[in-house]
Parts: structure tokens; C-alpha cells; sequence
């Protein structure tokens, strides 16, 4: 068994929910932030069999969309702290997706 975890782009995470359930597979989303821009993503938690990984990553991959978001060049390092903030585009996502081995899942 693997648990997925998926970080995707809120303006998709509704539509991948979606996909993922209506193929019955189990989900658990979780409202995180990205460090880097410090705007809100969702978090998927996925436990799945390892026969079904693929399928899972292709629907995460098949509706989760690369978008450009406005950022600053000191972002990382809190805005407004100097003068010379420089405006600048990044890419984000599509998803960002880590399979972990699972050693053991159990439901009480
Ligand atoms: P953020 O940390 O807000 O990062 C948004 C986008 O900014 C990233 O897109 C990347 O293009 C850029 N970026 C991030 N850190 C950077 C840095 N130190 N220098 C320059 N550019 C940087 P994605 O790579 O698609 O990541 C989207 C979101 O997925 C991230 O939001 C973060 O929440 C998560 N993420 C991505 N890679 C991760 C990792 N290795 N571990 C944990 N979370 C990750």
C-alpha cells in the first residue's frame, strides 16, 4: 500500500476531488499554504493499493493545470522589507505529488 500526497492548486482541487471519488478512490484534503507565495493549495492525503498509484497520479496529473502567479523577488524572505522588491512571475504546479510505502493501515 502507498499514501499519496498531492498538493494541487486550490482553483483545481475541486475537480480533482472529484475525479478521485467518482472512481471510488478514499481522500482526505487538507487546506495548506505554500511557503514560497504564501497563498492557500490543497493537500490531498491518499491511501491506495500500489496496483492503483498510476491511475491515481494520472488523474491528479490529467486535471490539475500549470498556471503563472505574480510573486516578488524577496518572497521568501517577507515582503516590504526593502525597497529594491522586484515584481516577478513564477510557475506553479500543475500538482506536486510524493508516493510514500505505507507500512500498515488500520480502521477502528
Ligand atoms: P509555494 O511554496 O508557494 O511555491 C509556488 C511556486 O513558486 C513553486 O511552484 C515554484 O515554481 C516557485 N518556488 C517555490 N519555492 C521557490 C524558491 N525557493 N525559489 C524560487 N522559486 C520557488 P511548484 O513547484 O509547482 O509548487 C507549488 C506548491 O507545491 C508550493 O507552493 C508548495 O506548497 C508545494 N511544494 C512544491 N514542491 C514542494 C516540495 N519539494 N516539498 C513540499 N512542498 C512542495
Amino acid at each position: 500500500m502507498k499514501l499519496i500526497i498531492a498538493i494541487v492548486n486550490n482553483d483545481d482541487s475541486a475537480v480533482v476531488s472529484s475525479a478521485l471519488t467518482n472512481e471510488n478512490f478514499i481522500v482526505t484534503k487538507l487546506s495548506t499554504t505554500g511557503g514560497f507565495l504564501m497563498v492557500g493549495n490543497t493537500t490531498f492525503l491518499i491511501g491506495a493499493n500500489d496496483d492503483d498509484v498510476a491511475r491515481v497520479k494520472e488523474i491528479i496529473k490529467k486535471y490539475s493545470q500549470t498556471r503563472t502567479a505574480a510573486t516578488h523577488s524577496t518572497a521568501s524572505f517577507g515582503r516590504d522589507l526593502n525597497n529594491n522588491d522586484m515584481p516577478t512571475e513564477v510557475k506553479v504546479g500543475g500538482a506536486t505529488v510524493f508516493v510514500l510505502d505505507v507500512n500498515s493501515m488500520d480502521k477502528y
